[in-house]
């Protein structure tokens, strides 16, 4: 797919997100002023102050968040695998550039090291000046930050990682290789014995052949797999899923008790909402069972 086909407009005061991975469908949001706008080495970076939900992170035309629901993209990404596993020590997260998974795996507690693996600092520096609430998420000590290709990372890390969380955009542009076959071995290869995967799953309404060809690619790998899927109003369809493999736990329910103290600070993921998630329309269930 290139680059060029998945560009947003920008027309009388609206960005539309037009992209031909979802032909004949667009979001539109209502922009104030336009904030950062930049060609990095591998997408178009932009930044807009939006006229009723706050800040919007746009990468090759693609919204990314939205200040008004990022929370429910970031909790749900980054809560679903860590609470399904018993005791997450070492954390990967891939992509994530903008901080918003990072500030939720710091939340844990019990988590030593939070590796992140982006490529494009671009998207680093401007999440930091423009969304403090998530570029916030590299302050931890925690965080080791890798400026990296995430496919040639992570194939030199064999048995290393309890969770490995990927917060990719969707596959154009440097996004593509995490959907291909290949990038799935070296995260399976990548866990610790007990170990689980979460990835940016798609929308089963606006790309089922894209989620039957990476519930395919988890299924092959892993001997427990589910699909969870939540609401993401600002993404075109309204919502997302994550497709999760896992060597050891299951994942449809916490392994563990959601501490006060971090559910009183989250907006969307509590331990009902991790179990509901993994219910699916009649239609998806199919189409994730016949693969
Ligand atoms: N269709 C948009 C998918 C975007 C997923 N990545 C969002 C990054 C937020 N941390």
């Amino acid at each position: 797919m290139t680059q060029e086909n998945n560009l947003g407009r920008l027309m009388n005061g609206w960005f539309s997100e037009t992209s031909d991975v979802w032909p004949g469908i667009a979001l539109s949001i209502e922009i104030e002023k336009t904030l950062f706008s930049k060609k990095s080495q591998f997408q178009q970076i932009e930044l807009f102050e939006t006229r009723h939900h706050g800040r919007m992170l746009v990468l090759d035309g693609v919204i990314q968040l939205t200040d008004f629901d990022e929370f429910a993209y970031q909790e749900m990404l980054a809560h679903t695998p860590l609470f399904a596993h018993p005791a997450p020590k070492k954390v990967l997260v891939i992509g994530g550039g903008d901080g918003g998974i990072l500030r939720e795996i710091a939340r844990h507690e019990g988590v030593q090291t939070i590796d992140i693996c982006e490529i494009d600092e671009m998207v680093i520096q401007v999440s930091r000046q423009y969304l403090p609430e998530m570029g916030c998420g590299f302050d931890d000590p925690r965080v080791i930050l890798h400026i990296a290709d995430g496919n040639e990372f992570i194939g030199q890390h064999p048995d290393e990682y309890d969770v490995i969380i990927v917060d990719s955009s969707d596959p154009v542009g440097p996004g593509e290789i995490l959907f291909e076959g290949p990038f799935y071995e070296h995260c399976q290869r990548a866990l610790k014995q007990n170990g689980i995967l979460a990835i940016q799953g798609e929308s089963f309404f606006l790309h089922p052949d894209l989620v039957q060809k990476m519930v395919k690619r988890i299924k092959k790998l892993f001997k427990i797999h589910a699909y969870s899927n939540f609401l993401v109003p600002t993404f075109t369809g309204g919502h997302i899923g994550i497709c999760l493999g896992s060597k050891g736990p299951a994942v449809r329910t916490p392994a563990r008790k959601i501490p006060q103290k971090i559910q009183e600070r989250l907006k969307y993921y509590t331990a009902r909402v991790h179990k509901a998630s993994f219910v699916l329309p009649k239609f998806a269930e199919k189409l994730i069972e016949e693969v």
